[in-house]
């Protein structure tokens, strides 16, 4: 029998979690698990943050905490957040804990062992204003695929390449804006150009031929393009530190030991059940499957780096799955957390409290299987209104209601097979449909399966409006009652499907029938070589004891309120809000291709004179940095010349303070002084704003243009 090791990607302790991680790897991780143990298979899923790399210091630096306050902080939320949208893994660590520090020296020094780490000195970018070496995300520049002007030394985010410090174009430090300096330094290095051809690799890439096509194509396209060597430590302090000699002041590269925390993690997990071996079932048996759940921007490490690590270390499993999601946009737009776009898991649970599955339900609907993917709040409300409530919600209630009606809640007998033509078709029907949604659940087709279940209640629906149950009360007791124990068989039987899926609505409806499947029942139902014999009437409607009596009646869904989505819409991020925090909220933003520009109309004649008083002249942005406190402004610095200033301007939620570093830009300089957030601000750098409401740059960028050339 296998065993499967699932993972879910180990989410950064730099922020909460928004619905764009849930869609990408955490809601499938945990439905596919819950699926696993339902079906009696033997499962762990691991989990944990990530607390190393530039992207916690980075964002440490950004809120004046140290790394450590960041990531204890943030591990919380994170772990908290995922409890409360019923994401439950068999274990959630961290990569701070010493476990996994010891690990990942281990693992290292394994394949430094073994002749799979080599030394070698490079010259990397150095900033000699902050004196520090730019490792990853310390270095921005333009993505030289894309052209995105903020992409990293490691990655583009824009375009999701992977990138090495060299091939950006136009590098700047981010810690100081400056202009790097290249300087020598020794690193180890992953020889992947060889590693392709070990004899475990070699066999592990034959199984991607069924895998995704978003991630079969992306592991080819890394092979074809050839593979380089790749650095695994990197010149920082925080991390896990190099366990060599003559490597002070160095790190592991954090994509080097954030995946073997699901080799520490499973260890922890074990050592506290008292099997300190068994983890050697999940990471070194043949009968293993190892499972990593992702989202697209990580499948290289996944696919490529990761399972080289395990082949060079030898006796491990390589990735049996790797069932990677493509992105899940927000009313239309790329999420953005820097510009506020996002729904966070944890202010969705104070806001909207009690309804976990509405969101789920949502998310699984909508999940980026094949495809970049959407949420919107109006869809979010039409699920909830015309699926969960109409469908869902309203065939359980109608059973529950009129079996009090009928029999005071006892249940009846089973319809005989003479009984009538209704029930039989409904029995193939049902079990047609489960067939569908145990094969997607086989081939990690999660959408379709959640709507194969919801299909079971509309079949359910299409049952009572068959038979008629409310009509046959009056007259015809006995077949009313034969018809309301096969559609409470039906809820019973929908307990077992919900689950995985919709675990609150599961163990709400079991309450409500007061009955709970058994794991022999739910096994059955879920393993698809039972399937056959459990088509016919009598394999199938078991589940409640004759005279069985239901508990009482109660809504397992509400509508959701105008208000609601309204108040959601609302909170999305101010796009327009581009002056400074005291300006009005904007409007409903739900549609931001229908919305016509507020200023579209002109402004009021001035005279040549009034124009002429303005002092219009290019400044160059030498720095640009967050103000604490203030998520809206950014305290920029700007050369004119002859002079620098200082310029507080409310773009914070448009640009990342990187991406503008060295750009030109229009300012007006004769603005009287203003102190905002405590900084006197001297100026004002005037944008245009694009039809989405985002701020553009206007500047004249080269041409000969210089900071203080006038602009009249
Ligand atoms: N923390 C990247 C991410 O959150 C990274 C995943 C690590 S999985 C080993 O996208
Ligand atoms: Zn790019």
């Amino acid at each position: 029998m296998p065993r499967y090791l699932l993972t879910a990607a180990l989410p950064y302790a730099n922020g909460p979690i928004h619905i764009g991680h849930l869609a990408g790897c955490y809601l499938p991780a945990d439905v596919y698990h819950r699926y696993l143990k339902a079906k009696g298979e033997d499962a762990l899923l691991i989990c944990g943050t990530d607390e190393h790399g530039v992207a916690i210091t980075l964002q440490a630096r950004k809120e004046g905490v140290t790394p450590q306050e960041l990531v204890d902080r943030n591990f919380k939320v994170i772990h908290q957040a995922f409890e409360g949208l019923g994401i439950v893994f068999t274990h959630f660590s961290r990569t701070s804990r010493e476990i996994h520090h010891r690990e990942a020296q281990a693992f290292f020094l394994d394949l430094y062992n073994k002749g799979f780490l080599k030394e070698k000195t490079t010259s990397q970018f150095y900033d000699p204003v902050a004196g520090t070496f730019l490792a990853d995300r310390y270095l921005v520049g333009t993505c030289p695929h894309c052209s995105f002007d903020g992409a990293y030394g490691d990655q583009c985010e824009k375009c999701g390449t992977s990138l090495s410090p060299d091939e950006l174009q136009y590098p700047r430090s981010v810690l100081s804006g400056s202009v790097p300096e290249k300087r020598e330094t020794n690193n180890w290095f992953l020889p992947m150009d060889e590693m392709l051809h070990l004899p475990e690799f070699a066999t592990y890439t034959e199984r991607i031929a069924r895998w995704k096509s978003n991630v079969k194509g992306q592991f080819n396209s890394w092979v074809q393009q050839g593979l380089q060597p790749r650095s695994m430590t990197r010149d920082l302090d925080w991390g896990v530190k190099v366990p060599l000699e003559g490597a002070e002041g160095k790190v592991l590269y954090v994509w080097f030991d954030a995946p073997i925390g699901y080799l520490s993690a499973t260890k922890e997990y074990m050592d506290l059940q008292g099997n300190p071996e068994g983890w050697r079932d999940y990471w070194e048996s043949e009968d293993s499957r190892l499972v990593h759940f992702i989202g697209k921007d990580n499948i290289v490490f996944h696919t490529l780096i990761f399972p080289m690590m395990l082949a060079a270390h030898g006796q491990m499993v390589l990735p049996w799955q790797v069932p990677a999601n493509e992105f899940m946009n927000l009313e239309g737009r790329k999420l953005s957390t820097s510009r506020g776009w996002a729904v966070w898991l944890h202010e969705y649970l104070q806001d909207i409290p009690g309804r976990q599955d509405e969101l789920r339900y949502t998310l699984l609907c909508n999940l980026p299987e094949t495809k970049d993917a959407d949420f919107s709040w109006q869809d979010y409300q039409l699920r909830v209104n015309s699926e969960l409530v109409a469908i869902l919600g309203n065939f359980v209630n109608r059973v529950m209601v009129l079996t009090h009606k009928l029999s005071d809640g006892h249940c009846g007998d089973l319809p005989t097979v003479e009984a009538n033509t209704s029930h039989v078709s409904l029995e193939l029907e049902l079990a047609g449909t489960r067939q569908e949604i145990l094969l997607a659940m086989e081939q990690f087709r999660l959408r379709e399966a959640m709507a194969g279940v919801i299909h079971l209640a509309r079949l359910g629906n299409r049952y009572l409006a068959e038979t008629e149950p409310w009509k046959l009360l009056k007259t015809d007791s006995e077949a009313a009652s034969r018809v309301l124990r096969l559609a409470a068989e039906l809820c019973a039987e929908l307990c077992i499907a919900l689950e995985p899926f919709l675990p609150f609505t599961a163990s709400k409806l079991s309450h409500q029938l007061q009955w709970q499947a058994s794991a022999q029942e739910r096994e059955a139902w879920w393993n698809p070589g039972s399937a056959d014999s459990k088509g016919t009437v009598d394999a199938r409607t078991r589940y409640l004891a004759q005279g069985h009596r239901l508990g009482p009646a109660a809504l397992l869904f509400v509508p959701i309120e105008d208000e609601l989505i309204q108040a959601q819409i609302h909170k999305l991020s101010p796009m327009n809000d581009s002056k400074l925090e005291n300006d009005p909220k904007p409007e409903n933003k739900s549609k931001p291709e229908n919305t016509p520009k507020p200023d579209a109309e002109l402004k009021p004649e001035v005279t040549y004179d009034q124009f002429a008083a303005l002092d219009l002249r290019i400044a160059t942005i030498l720095s640009a940095q967050p103000v604490p406190g203030a998520d809206k402004v950014l305290e920029i610095k700007v050369d004119l010349g002859d002079e620098q200033r200082t310029v507080v301007s409310g773009i914070a939620q448009h640009f990342q303070p990187e991406e503008l570093v060295g750009k030109q830009v229009l300012m007006l300089t004769n603005l009287a002084p203003r102190k905002i957030r405590g900084i006197v601000s001297q100026g004002m750098l005037l944008m245009a704003e694009n039809q989405e409401g985002q701020l553009v740059l206007v500047g004249p960028n080269g041409n000969g243009i210089l900071p203080g050339d006038r602009v009249s």
